[in-house]
């Protein structure tokens, strides 16, 4: 059965709610817990309300809305997130929520019950830029990461998860673990070059990448830049620039597919003419594969230790997300590619190299993934795109594996 979404009206509400945090040169800034992410949320959920969702918000604020099926069943449930970085694109997670009421929608429109019930959501804080770690609500909601530890982060800004949930009115009341799907699936652009470089239309996923965030912070003494001579230094400065060549190095030496990202590099009291007293930076490696991840870790750990001994620098570390691979489930992985393939799409499984809320439903129930491809592999950035054709083939997949897994009946 070959259900017809509406393109246009998916793509009027993806630009709908990219004016919501709006950047001046496009893009959006729409942090996690923001005035912004509010507004974000309430426009998303009265969109659910006017579909006829059954809508509930948990503890954690993750929010999703259930269309009824024939049978009082595990849902088959579509999500991802409207959090977005500071320098964030149109797509990423938004497309995924929205494609999810886009599915939905299509079947309310075409009359087509569901023997299982259908739902969508969004989860709180996927990306992690402002309370880290990322996928907070979707992990919390899983039971990978713990609540009550999670509502106590303090973000990089001084306020805490639990302040800023209450302030914008999204804690809710739902518990811990009360979305229980019978499959997850999230639509995404794939954020990186891979299918726009192989031309290919859509990625099965079959997992994603192992994921560590380290903060390092190092304390020396501030002192003259012109009178204190280079023996006397304790530069703080200059030890966080070598851990960060040094995070460079580690990707260089080991190779594809490890990277290594500083995103953040602070130095007090960041003046021309002192030498630092303090820096802070933080490190993101990933890999596909947890050993060599841990040996990335180790090794960049232990060169921190020695450049902060050898400048007499304190040095203090603390780990802000560690997430170890993920497989996703192989049927589902060989559904989206057999959909795509009926569909005519051309299709390439493979990893994905950002974190997504669908590694933490993985572990307890049927999960995949379906990539479409972003323009010159582009995301965290505002000119992240991709064609509505492009976007209209993953939500046609992601419709025949709901179909599929939701089973209709006339
Ligand atoms: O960091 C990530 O991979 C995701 O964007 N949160
Ligand atoms: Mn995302
Ligand atoms: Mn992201």
């Amino acid at each position: 059965m070959i259900v017809q979404i509406n393109l246009d009206r998916l793509m009027s509400r993806i630009m709908e709610l990219g004016k919501i945090g709006a950047l001046e040169k496009g893009g959006v800034k729409r942090l996690a817990l923001t005035d912004e992410d509010r507004m974000g949320r309430d426009l998303v959920c009265r969109w659910m309300a006017e579909a006829g969702l059954t809508v509930t918000t948990d503890l954690i604020g993750n929010t999703w809305g259930i269309r009824e099926g024939r049978e009082d069943d595990a849902p088959v449930i579509m999500g991802s997130h409207i959090d977005s970085v500071a320098t964030g694109g149109l797509y990423d997670g938004v497309l995924g929520v929205l494609a999810g009421l886009e599915v939905i929608e299509s079947l309310n429109d075409a009359g087509i019950p569901t023997k299982r019930p259908v739902g969508m959501a969004f989860f709180t804080n996927e990306e992690g830029a402002r309370f880290a770690p990322d996928m907070m609500g979707s992990g919390v909601a899983q039971k990978a990461l713990d609540l009550d530890e999670m509502l106590a982060v303090t973000g990089i800004d001084g306020t805490t998860v639990r302040e800023e949930l209450n302030r914008i009115g999204y804690a809710g009341t739902a518990p811990v673990m009360a979305l229980r799907p019978h499959c997850f699936l999230e639509l995404h652009v794939e954020q990186g070059p891979v299918l726009e470089n192989e031309n290919v239309a859509i990625g099965a996923v079959t997992g994603v990448q192992g994921i560590s965030w380290t903060e390092y912070v190092v304390e020396g003494r501030s002192s003259h830049a012109g009178t204190t001579p280079m023996t006397m230094r304790r530069d703080a400065g200059v030890v966080a620039a070598r851990i960060a060549a040094e995070a460079r190095a580690i990707a260089d030496d080991f190779g594809a597919p490890q990277v290594a990202t500083v995103g953040m590099f602070e130095l007090s009291p960041g003046l021309v003419n002192v030498v630092p007293e303090r820096a802070m930076l933080t490190v993101d490696l990933r890999n596909t594969d947890d050993a060599l991840l841990l040996d990335a870790e180790t090794r960049l750990n232990a060169f921190a230790e020695t450049v902060a001994a050898a400048e007499d620098c304190t040095l203090r570390r603390r780990s802000l997300a560690r997430f170890a691979p993920v497989e996703f489930d192989q049927d589902l992985v060989a559904a989206v590619e057999e959909q795509a393939s009926a569909l005519g799409h051309t299709v390439r499984r493979m990893p994905s190299g950002a974190g997504h809320d669908a590694q933490m439903f993985a572990p307890n129930c049927p999960t995949a993934m379906i990539f479409v491809p972003s323009r010159d592999g582009l995301s965290h950035n505002i000119h992240e795109f991709t064609a509505p054709e492009q976007i209209g083939a993953g939500v046609d997949v992601l419709m025949q594996v709901v179909l599929n897994e939701a089973g209709t009946s006339r």
